[in-house]
């Protein structure tokens, strides 16, 4: 009944039509006649939902009969963006809910944009785990998501003046249609108390006890994830805070009002926000709450779950349970499995230590050590008593150990040490985690390579090589291209002579359109298509910021995270350089026509990206940008030939429009800082050639579609060291190029120069620690030879080589990103470390 119902409301457009005007009149209590795009929205996702609901009702019975061995991801983020075009696609009735919303008088474009981001997340590293629980349930994997509900998710931007404001995110503001209220599944987490020692009545031998304190409850919320081209659904469980009765209730009864509700405040603040930080770690002790509330739930449920049919076979752990740690956040999962089998299973501790270990694996994604957590002993003692205990236990057998491997070597076992000592002695998180875990994974090549030669290297001659491995990160096709660029995908499927679009799981399959190469009629559709989606962009840019943009002009895209390392200001800085060259030109007299023709193509710089708010130097990048901004697109000299567009708040949904619309991103990381990066990989699956630094995953994709189709430039990461010596033993050498923007900038030319100077004097006087002034020339460099190739393309349509010069390398790019498909990374991690087949449907 249950398969028939999902069927139907999927492709059966007068049952996709009653269920919404049900859902109208019974779940929203309104009618037709008053029933308005959001209401719209509500009444269709309500309709998907029940639709997704059968299958994974489903699919949790069928995982529970099969009983075999699952996956779970913990991640504190999940970028999930919006849920009901995703799912629309993946269940394959994209087409039908469209004609049914069309019937009943609506758009679905319309209703689909009324939906609000799930933005649970900062950037790269939550949108990673967003794609892979798409790719776990289209690869038929078991396989849960573990995260945090916030309230708020990540803040709003808005560009005032210029400048970077926040603004809180109540993404909740309405019911939330995707979540599963699963107000059963009530699990307690305790903070603070103290630990005492007592003698287990059954075995006689001491044990220890943890007690007191402060107790709160994790509520599940479940948010089903259905795959593409499967009824597999598997389950993303978020937790929420909510404060415990008797506790309420001691407080209340010793007559402290107050208190009571201080405490309910308290518990609820748990899971109220996303800390707003990208690549940085920030030691805030709510912070430490939120990771040890989420591990404790998520393993609590675990092991509850692995009980239900295994009682306490403990060795069959490993055989059913693997955990994945999306970075150091959920670390304490380690500390707290080793707590459950010990203090609460009676496991003698190395049995349970080697339960733990086979369970769990590590994934790094940064080698900044401002990202590295390290959380102060004492904090963690205070909050978390027995869990400090343990980890000085296993620190003190993990030492023991290394001492007895390398004898005459003292000074390694400080090194090594999940301890670190000093002034504020505190806890290594990222070393906890690779002592407890039999893989560490980073996500690039490069940064494979690199964690495994610095940060990590001592743990390589410790565990040896085999703990250590790479998988490459990875996109969702059915997001970043079927989602994103329909037309795109569509012309795909065409020339592939696949309507069902079975390339998006075998993203291989793009290879084949390298076979129309020269076919010009298809290069042309191609042509046509970026033009389309150019179109769409000059329309978004132009409500958010009122800049008309030319959508014929190279779209020259820097959209993520704002980071110094990241360097919008080497991007910034060059526009400054052009605009100062074209108003040179202008100056001794060189007609704009002129400058179009022999000197600098007509292009839009476009920025996107949020800044944390702490950040001061990335907020004066913001800042620098926007004020440019100002100058140039208000200069009457300089019409389409330049413009700079800060688009405010970019977010899933934002990237999905600007995504498809560029001709070239940038990925211009300082050589050896950027892990891998993402969205590298979801412009040239878009057909938008790359500008980037020989770093993260930018070495692979070169590899893959070719060194003719990207522009690499820069220094590399075996020089970074030196140069940094130098700067710092030498000084730093400014080319007379960027000299010439320094001086502008210094002339008030985007306002009060004042507010620039730390920027300047980063670069200058302090060390250029992100290489600006090397890599400044060589980044022109590469623009020059990049605009020649996109000089042409749109010009003369008789030199037929030249006009599709551009195209080609597009299409180039496009068929050999199969790789990136996130899918290829699940079946990595499947195989190399969770070892888990593919469930068969
Ligand atoms: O692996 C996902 C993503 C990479 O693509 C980025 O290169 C990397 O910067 C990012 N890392 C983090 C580290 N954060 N913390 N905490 O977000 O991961």
């Amino acid at each position: 009944h249950g398969q028939d119902l999902e069927s139907k409301l999927v492709h059966d457009r007068g049952a996709f039509e009653e269920s919404f005007v049900r859902h109208v009149e019974t779940t929203l209590a309104r009618n037709m006649y008053n029933c308005d795009n959001l209401a719209a929205y509500q009444a269709a996702s309500s309709t998907v939902r029940d639709a997704l609901l059968v299958d994974w009702a489903n699919t949790q019975q069928k995982q529970t009969v099969h009983n075999g061995k699952r996956v779970y991801y913990l991640s504190l983020e999940f970028l999930m963006g919006r849920a009901m075009d995703n799912a629309l696609i993946n269940l394959k009735g994209r087409d039908n809910a469209a004609a049914a919303l069309s019937d009943l008088g609506f758009n679905l474009e319309d209703v689909l944009d009324q939906e609000p981001d799930a933005a649970l997340g900062n950037g790269g590293l939550g949108r990673l785990a967003a794609c892979f629980v798409d790719s776990l349930s289209s690869k038929n994997y078991s396989g849960w998501g573990y995260g945090l509900n916030y309230q708020y998710g990540i803040f709003k931007q808005k560009i005032i003046d210029g400048y970077q404001v926040e603004t809180p995110d109540y993404w909740l503001k309405y019911s939330n249609p995707w979540e599963i209220d699963r107000k059963e599944i009530q699990i307690p987490v305790d903070f603070y108390g103290h630990v005492y020692e007592d003698y287990d009545p059954n075995s006689g031998k001491p044990k220890k006890i943890w007690s007191g304190g402060e107790r709160v409850l994790a509520v599940a919320a479940d948010f089903p994830i259905p795959g593409y081209n499967t009824d597999n659904t598997n389950n993303l469980r978020l937790w929420n805070a909510k404060p415990t009765h008797e506790f309420d209730f001691t407080k209340f009864n010793a007559g402290d009002y107050q208190q009571s509700v201080g405490a309910q405040q308290r518990a609820e603040s748990i899971t109220a926000v996303l800390y707003p930080n990208d690549n940085f770690y920030s030691g805030k002790e709510l912070r430490l709450k939120q990771q040890y509330f989420w591990v404790a739930a998520s393993l609590h449920d675990i092991v509850r779950r692995f009980k239900k049919t295994n009682k306490s076979q403990w060795e069959k752990f490993p055989e059913q349970v693997a955990i994945q740690l999306n970075d150091t956040h959920p670390t304490l999962a380690i500390v707290e499995l080793q707590r459950v089998l010990v203090d609460l299973e009676g496991l003698e501790w190395d049995h349970a230590w080697s339960i733990v270990t086979r369970v769990f694996a590590y994934t790094n994604h940064t080698v900044m050590t401002e990202a590295l957590e390290k959380w102060p002993v004492d904090l963690v003692g205070r909050l978390l008593p027995r869990h400090l205990e343990i980890i000085y236990d296993i620190n003190f057998f993990f030492l023991k150990d290394v001492e007895h491997k390398f004898p005459d070597d003292r000074d390694i076992l400080g090194r090594v040490s999940i301890i670190e000592e000093g002034n504020e002695k505190s806890v290594r998180m990222a070393y906890l985690a690779i002592i407890g875990s039999h893989k560490v994974n980073g996500v690039a090549e490069l940064h494979s390579e690199l964690i495994q030669t610095t940060i990590f290297k001592d743990f390589v001659r410790v565990f040896g090589k085999d703990r250590f491995t790479n998988v490459t990160n990875g996109i969702t096709p059915r997001r970043w291209l079927r989602q994103a660029n329909p037309q795109l995908a569509k012309l795909i499927s065409e020339k592939l002579n696949d309507p069902n679009y079975e390339y998006l799981t075998n993203l291989g399959n793009l290879k084949k359109l390298e076979k129309f190469i020269d076919d010009d009629e298809f290069l042309t559709k191609w042509d046509a298509i970026k033009f389309h989606n150019k179109r769409r962009l000059t329309a978004l840019v132009k409500e958010e910021t009122g800049i008309e943009l030319d959508p014929t002009v190279l779209f020259d895209v820097q959209v993520k995270r704002i980071h110094e390392y990241k360097r919008q200001q080497l991007n910034i800085f060059a526009v400054i350089y052009r605009y100062l060259r074209i108003k040179e030109l202008l100056a001794s007299g060189v007609s704009i026509d002129e400058i179009k023709l022999k000197h600098y193509i007509s292009k839009a710089s476009i920025f996107g990206g949020k800044a944390a708010p702490g950040y001061y130097m990335a907020k004066t990048i913001i800042h620098l940008i926007n004020k440019v901004g100002d100058v140039v697109n208000n200069d009457p000299e300089i019409g389409n030939l330049l413009k700079v567009v800060f688009i405010p708040d970019y977010n899933v949904s934002k990237a999905e429009i600007i995504t498809p619309a560029s001709d070239l991103s940038n990925h211009i990381s300082t050589a050896g800082t950027e892990a891998s990066g993402t969205s590298n990989m979801k412009f040239a699956l878009n057909g938008g050639l790359i500008i980037g630094t020989v770093d993260g995953a930018n070495v692979e994709i070169t590899r893959e579609i070719g060194e003719d189709n990207i522009f690499l430039f820069g220094n590399l990461s075996e020089s970074v060291e030196e140069i940094r010596h130098k700067h710092i033993y030498e000084g730093v050498q400014i080319p007379e190029t960027l000299q010439k923007v320094f001086d502008s900038i210094e002339s008030g030319a985007f306002g009060n120069p004042e507010e620039y100077k730390v920027l300047l004097d980063g670069i200058r006087y302090h060390g250029d620690h992100y290489l600006v002034s090397d890599d400044f020339d060589l980044f022109l460099d590469a623009h020059i030879k990049l605009e020649k190739v996109f000089g042409h393309h749109g010009g003369d349509a008789s030199d037929k080589d030249h006009l599709h010069r551009w195209v080609k390398k597009s299409v180039l790019s496009v068929a050999n990103m199969g790789f990136f498909s996130s899918d290829r990374c699940i079946d990595e991690y499947a195989e190399n470390i969770w070892n888990i087949e593919p469930l068969n449907q």
